[in-house]
């Protein structure tokens, strides 16, 4: 059974974990994935938060599976021979460099869609044309600045970044889907096109429902957000709604039994209209189901503190587990708060390839996410990372068709080795 990426060529020039994740996902999918590293040096994550001396990093590792790397250095004139070939050769070419910078190395849109006008480039950068357009960006910078983080927290605390990547490993999705789309349109034309995603766009796109809130708010209350009820004025502005679900179904974070020892003994709780008569039943308070106090979703929205109270103290007598388990008879949403460790010793993540173990010849086994996407016909597998360099012949001979002695005259012009190992050899 083929890949379904299966053929498709991505010269990979990202970093870092926006981009890198991207292409991770193509090459799960089957593309074949050339990660262009500078000598030397390559992705500067692999050597960042080490905890394996001299292996590659668990940042790099997690995000450059089913890779292959080549070792080029781009400013060097031989190096933008064989890059031109690599642009020749591949189908897409996917980059995450700092605004400027491919056409600093001399490869401005324009002259890699004459070298081969099939070419979809693909880029991710912190904003879109405008005021920023030329600022670096990371994660955080991005979460800031699109809207995340000022929504983010509790309504009388600064404003918080979250655990998950929206701004990198979710704008690195946002333009795979974007790469998937602009090959499905060469199909039908044969011509290439620019694809670019920004982190800021990115991030607002995950946070719509707080756009939709904001236009809500000139109509009067968020009547479902916890503040409502405690009688809190609304300013100009979406403010931050702690645990308050973001739908029209309230929900809350709600202590389960063990909560004094363990961080993680928590339970989030909706409380969702069609199945309030048994949420009554569950927590003993049968009389909410007649008491025109609750009996109305709009009744109960002023209440929420209060009707959050009685079920915690209900969910307090049980574990996570046991209040997930009990829940789920009755078909109320609910979800137990899992920490890192207990989703890394989840059989059913491992069952199913969501988290995978990896062995690496330097670093040993380690475990990873595999792909959360499943295709029935196109299952992923999970190779190891690349050592720097490891390819370069590989790809050089294989997939640009060099000869042995043109091999060594790019090697000899410097284009593939650090700068320290080329003056050791002359
Ligand atoms: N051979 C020779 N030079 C190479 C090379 C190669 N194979 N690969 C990269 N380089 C050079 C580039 O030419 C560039 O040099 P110049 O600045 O002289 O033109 C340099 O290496 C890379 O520059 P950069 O701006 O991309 O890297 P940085 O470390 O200074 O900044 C980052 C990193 C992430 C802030 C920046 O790349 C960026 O803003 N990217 C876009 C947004 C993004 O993806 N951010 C998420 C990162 S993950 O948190």
């Amino acid at each position: 059974m083929g890949k379904a990426l299966e053929g498709v060529k991505i010269l990979d020039f990202t970093h870092v974990q926006s981009g890198p994740t991207c292409t991770q996902l193509l090459a799960w999918f089957g593309a074949d994935v050339i990660k262009v590293e500078r000598p030397g040096i390559g992705d500067i994550t692999r050597g960042q938060l080490r905890d394996v001396p001299d292996a590659d990093s668990l940042y790099f590792t997690m995000l450059n599976h089913n890779k292959r790397s080549i070792t080029l250095d781009t400013k060097n004139p031989k190096g933008k021979e064989v890059l031109t070939r690599l642009i020749e050769t591949c189908d897409v070419l996917v980059e995450n460099f700092g605004p400027g910078v491919l056409d600093r190395m001399g490869f401005p849109w324009e002259k890699i869609h004459s070298i081969n006008p099939k070419m979809i480039v693909a880029s991710i950068k912190g904003f879109g044309p405008g005021p920023y357009e030329d600022c670096k960006v990371y994660e955080n910078v991005a979460q800031c600045t699109g809207g995340s983080a000022s929504t983010t927290g509790f309504p009388d605390g600064v404003p918080l970044v979250t655990g998950a990547q929206i701004g990198d490993s979710g704008t690195g999705l946002h333009l795979a889907l974007g790469i998937v789309t602009a090959l499905y349109h060469r199909t039908k034309t044969g011509q290439g096109q620019k694809v670019t995603a920004a982190m800021q766009d990115g991030v607002l796109n995950l946070c719509r429902v707080k756009l939709r809130d904001q236009q809500r708010l000139a109509h009067g209350p968020l009547t479902e957000y916890s503040q409502y009820g405690e009688g809190i004025p609304f300013g100009d502005a979406v403010p931050r709604a702690a645990n308050d679900s973001g739908g029209g179904q309230p929900g809350r974070i709600l202590k389960c039994k063990g909560w004094e020892k363990d961080p993680n003994a928590y339970t989030y709780f909706i409380t969702q209209a069609p199945v309030w008569e048994s949420i009554c039943d569950v927590i003993g308070e049968p009389g909410w189901k007649t008491d025109p106090n609750f009996a109305t979703p709009k009744a109960r929205l002023p209440r929420l503190n209060q009707i959050f109270e009685r079920i915690e103290q209900w969910t307090m007598t049980k574990t996570k587990f046991e209040v997930m388990d009990i829940l789920n008879e009755y078909d109320i949403p609910c979800g137990p708060i899992l920490s890192m460790k207990e989703l890394a010793e989840d059989q059913s993540l491992r069952a199913t390839g969501t988290v995978v173990e990896v062995d690496h010849p330097k670093r040993g086994k380690y475990l990873s996410v595999g792909n959360p996407i499943k295709l029935s016909a196109s299952p992923s597998e999970v190779t190891r990372s690349p050592l720097l360099g490891e390819h370069t012949e590989e790809i050089l001979r294989d997939v640009l068709g060099y000869k042995d002695n043109e091999v060594a005259a790019i090697r000899g012009a410097g284009a593939l080795d650090p700068a320290p190992k080329r003056a050791a050899a002359e």
